[in-house]
């Protein structure tokens, strides 16, 4: 197992984040990127069908094409929509499953590992309000019973992330606060619940620029928000969480899932069709 120096398992202790570039191999996001890609494809071609599109804008990289094609249609949600926020699919499964992020997760936590059931596929646009997240704990978000689980945290950017292009900026030891009062409607589109600047606890504001294949790590009572997007391209991005699989996650409604343990090897989730089946009985308990 590589993980984390004892140095920097300190480090992320102690300051309740980390910059942690190559940890993992950059090409292990190419079949997200794909799979991303797809989407967009099917997307447009029903788009283009329906005479909402003109140009499909097959060519333009990865990085631009999304902000082209939102800014050809009159209702651009519906495609965004198409690649944000929970996305359970083969290629980010294999993400949260990857054994380098693991190996991180254990050196913080130990062998016993929950991928944590809230994490996000971010596309921040360009010159967009609504993409740029306020000063906030991660547990801001969360029920409180999950105050006392030690989360582990990963920023990843799927572009290389820049301080011009919206990374993420921390407060260091801003760990130690306890769980602040959120409120709603903050942000300069407000649509995010955030922190007020009174609320703030001092400590240097630390901008986490990283590289593809590195991941900033924070903890979920860390406060940290992430900057306007003033480029010229999107600033992909996932951010998913990690906890011991004994204690409350704080999204009691939905599950996540095993995805290391040496106590139950057995209750292991192997696929991404078990994920999903594991999420779809959860909520039909839930209906029933
Ligand atoms: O990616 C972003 O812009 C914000 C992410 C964030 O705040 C989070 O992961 O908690």
């Amino acid at each position: 197992m590589a993980g984390l120096s004892s140095e920097q398992v300190s480090k992320f202790r102690e300051e309740g984040f980390l910059l942690f570039e190559d940890a993992f191999e950059a090409v292990a996001l190419e079949p997200l990127r794909i799979e991303l890609t797809q989407r967009i494809d099917n997307w447009v071609e029903k788009g283009i069908a329906e005479g909402l599109l003109s140009d499909p804008l097959a060519d333009l990289p990865f990085h631009q094409r999304l902000s082209a094609l939102a800014e050809q249609l009159e209702h651009p949600e519906p495609l965004l929509g198409q690649v944000h926020g929970k996305l359970r699919t083969a290629a980010m499964f294999d993400i949260l499953t990857n054994p380098d992020l693991l190996d991180v997760v254990e050196s913080v936590i130990g062998p016993e590992i929950l991928a944590h059931p809230q994490f996000n596929l971010r596309a921040k646009l360009p010159h967009q309000d609504a993409g740029v997240v306020p000063w906030h704990q991660d547990l801001g978000y969360l029920e409180a019973d999950a105050e006392e689980t030690f989360m582990v945290n990963f920023w990843i950017p799927l572009v290389d992330a820049t301080p011009e292009n919206g990374c993420m900026e921390v407060i260091a030891g801003s760990h130690r606060a306890p769980l602040i009062a959120h409120a709603a409607g903050m942000g300069p589109a407000g649509n995010f619940k955030g922190l007020e600047d009174d609320q703030l606890p001092s400590g240097e504001r630390a901008m986490c620029p990283v590289r593809q294949g590195g991941v900033v790590l924070l903890q979920h009572k860390t406060i940290h928000r992430s900057v306007p997007n003033v480029s010229d391209h999107i600033r992909w991005s996932l951010d998913l969480r990690y906890s011991d699989p004994r204690l409350p996650t704080g999204r009691d409604e939905v599950p996540g899932f095993i995805a290391r343990s040496a106590e139950t090897p057995e209750q292991v989730c192997r696929s991404v069709e078990q994920w999903q089946s594991i999420v779809e009985a959860s909520s039909t308990a839930a209906g029933a």
